[in-house]
């Protein structure tokens, strides 16, 4: 397997140069320069920093140079791991974002999050654990092999994208940190930077959270084959919005749990707090399963809007499954649990 690494030089390009000639044939991409000329918002906008640019022009449906560069990856690809649905485009993947540390809208961490620094880094690992680790923004990408995983994501609010994510398992982590015994929980956490993240100074923009955004997993739903740790998507290091340098996607659960830019994974013996069940323990539970029959108080579970090339208002309505369709890799974890008890 290839050891995941950096490109250096030529593959060092802005996120947004993939999203446009992916997606966007040239005539479209025509026509909105010139609305954005007969607006007038060409001039306007060339005095302003990137990041606002990219605000502007993306209600037009997306131009614009971000100020945030990612780099090309190197990974082999999980077979076991694909799913087969139609991927959502990396235009959209970046463009619709829950992320409130950076506002609650979904262009919110898109604009807002552009400046934000993920280099320097430090992920810790520490807890109940032999050897506590801590890895640095090169160690994120090179400690463990990278490898690519096609996933299907599906947000509580019931919208869902599918997603070819770079990284390594939780469990080859948590192995090298060496998890002892008495660990039953896994408990992580968001960088806490009020500086750098708007919603973290002000209640209303962060949609109330009670900061640094914390998550949690039993111990046996972490070493579980699905539980990964992202350190890119397509085949470039994340976004900011996206959860740069580091975040944790774990597919048959709510998005809610899969918590973005993390610098603290800790083993705990007791289930640790989590972000959206201490804000509305009735609507948010711990262990947030994908579940068509468990509806949320306000609506139902049983569909989804995929978000393809459309974008949201061309999103296709599809069902909703058991654990998001990975039932066959993690419905053993709950036998004898009330799924309805146990939201
Ligand atoms: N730190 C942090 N992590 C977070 C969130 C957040 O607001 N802050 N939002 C969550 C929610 S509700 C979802 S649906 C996913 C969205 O991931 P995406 O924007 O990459 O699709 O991130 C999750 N992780
Ligand atoms: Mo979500």
């Amino acid at each position: 397997m290839t050891r995941g690494k950096f490109i250096k030089g030529i593959s060092k390009r802005p996120s947004w140069e993939i999203a446009d000639n992916e997606v966007t044939p040239q005539s479209v991409f025509s026509s909105r320069r010139k609305i954005i000329k007969s607006l007038g918002l060409g001039s306007i906008a060339a005095s302003l920093p990137g990041y606002v640019q990219a605000g502007i022009f993306d209600l037009f449906g997306g131009e614009g140079q971000p100020d945030f560069v990612t780099s090309t990856l190197q990974f082999a690809n999980n077979t076991q791991f694909q799913a087969t649905d139609e991927k959502t485009p990396y235009s959209k993947v970046i463009r619709h974002n829950n992320f409130y540390e950076f506002g609650t809208g979904k262009q919110d961490p898109y604009v807002n999050a552009q400046g934000f620094k993920v280099n320097p880094w430090q992920l810790n690992i520490s807890g109940l654990v032999d050897k506590p680790l801590q890895l640095d923004y090169q160690a994120l990408f090179s400690k463990l092999p990278l490898e690519q995983r096609t996933y299907r994501f599906r947000c509580v609010e019931a919208w869902s994208m599918v997603i070819p994510w770079i990284g390594f398992p939780l469990a080859s982590l948590l192995k090298l940190a060496g998890v002892q015994p008495s660990a039953k929980y896994v408990a992580f956490e968001t960088l806490f930077d009020p500086e750098q993240m708007p919603g973290q100074r002000n209640r209303l923009m962060g949609g109330g959270i009670h900061y640094p955004y914390v998550e949690g997993l039993r111990l046996d739903e972490a070493m579980n084959d699905l539980a990964f740790v992202a350190v890119g998507l397509y085949d470039q290091t994340l976004t900011p919005q996206s959860g740069a340098p580091v975040r944790i996607v774990l597919p048959w659960k709510y998005g809610f749990k899969s918590i973005k830019s993390i610098v603290n994974i800790r083993l705990l013996d007791k289930q640790p707090p989590t972000s959206w069940n201490q804000l509305a323990p009735n609507e948010y539970g711990f262990f947030a399963n994908v579940n068509p029959q468990v509806d949320h108080p306000r609506w139902s579970q049983a569909s989804e809007r995929r978000i393809g090339p459309g974008g949201m208002l061309a999103a296709e309505r599809i069902d909703t499954q058991l654990f998001n369709g990975y039932a066959e890799q993690v419905a053993n974890l709950y036998t004898g649990m009330d799924l309805r008890t146990y939201f």
